[in-house]
């Protein structure tokens, strides 16, 4: 099974980002019900990590917090931009949440993460959009902005693949302490 973790969004905030999904050409746009913020991409797994997983993420403790939304971005340059997203204001508690996933999923055994963490909401996966188009999209959303919503749990998701679209399932919440 294909997991991840990340931090679950509200309806409120997922329904504004649905707003953002339109008028890029070649975009392959996230349903709502799917966005969200990886905190810890996992990967392939068989059921016995998957549990161990659970059981280290179960193990995490930190307290609820604020974060907003702000911002338009992109990952990949020229001719080769792979996806848009939306940033995340205020993260440094995200930032600590991550870290402590980090470490929770390697005492259960995977492998460090040695990627830079770089908090977003991926609105679209992209092929071959003409640079042109994505500079219209940023400017046309640039201030783009929602206000803090409190974070009160994050997520293991297991991502399936069927009828050509994606779902993603929870298999577990983690409760951040009020
Ligand atoms: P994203 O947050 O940038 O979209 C489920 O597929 C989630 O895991 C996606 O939201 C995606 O990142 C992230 N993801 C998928 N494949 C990945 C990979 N190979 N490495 C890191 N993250 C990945």
């Amino acid at each position: 099974m294909r997991l991840f973790v990340a931090a679950p969004l509200p309806l409120d905030v997922r329904e504004r980002l649905a707003g953002l999904c339109a008028g890029l050409p070649r975009a392959r746009w996230v349903e709502p019900h799917n966005m969200h913020i990886t905190l810890r991409f996992i990967g392939e797994v068989d059921g016995d990590a998957a549990e161990d997983a659970d059981a280290a993420l179960a193990q995490v403790r930190h307290q609820a917090f604020d974060l907003g939304l702000a911002g338009i971005g992109h990952f990949g340059s020229g001719r080769r931009v792979r996806s848009v997203w939306a940033g995340v204001e205020g993260a440094e508690e995200l930032v600590h949440l991550r870290q402590k996933v980090e470490s929770a999923l390697v005492r259960a055994g995977h492998d460090p993460e040695h990627r830079k963490f770089h908090p977003h909401v991926t609105l679209a996966r992209l092929k071959s959009t003409p640079a042109a188009r994505l500079g219209d999209y940023a400017a046309a959303h640039n201030g783009f902005a929602v206000a803090p919503f409190r974070l009160e749990r994050f997520t293991l998701f297991q991502s399936r693949r069927g009828n050509e679209r994606v779902h993603y399932e929870a298999l577990a919440e983690y409760p951040l302490a009020g």
